[in-house]
């Protein structure tokens, strides 16, 4: 299964505590292999199998304070 790179900007997160929530989260979703998160830029990098939806990354999130938000 091939696997996609892709960045998405990141709102609410406002301290490394928070990076590390979100890391945390998205690396735990089935099929995500690697989640680089930065606080300075408020974006996620995540590489995933192309099976995983973007709607199971947000899904990862809810309940926490965070929210995707898909690039355009
Ligand atoms: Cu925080």
């Amino acid at each position: 299964m091939s696997s996609v790179k892709e960045t998405f900007q990141v709102n609410g997160m406002t301290c490394s505590g928070c990076v590390n929530t979100v890391k945390r989260l998205l690396s735990n979703v089935k099929g995500v292999q690697d989640a680089q998160v930065s606080l300075t830029t408020k974006t996620a990098e995540v590489t995933r199998d192309e099976s995983v939806s973007i709607d199971a990354l947000k899904i990862a999130l809810r309940g926490f304070p965070y929210e995707i938000v898909e690039r355009h």
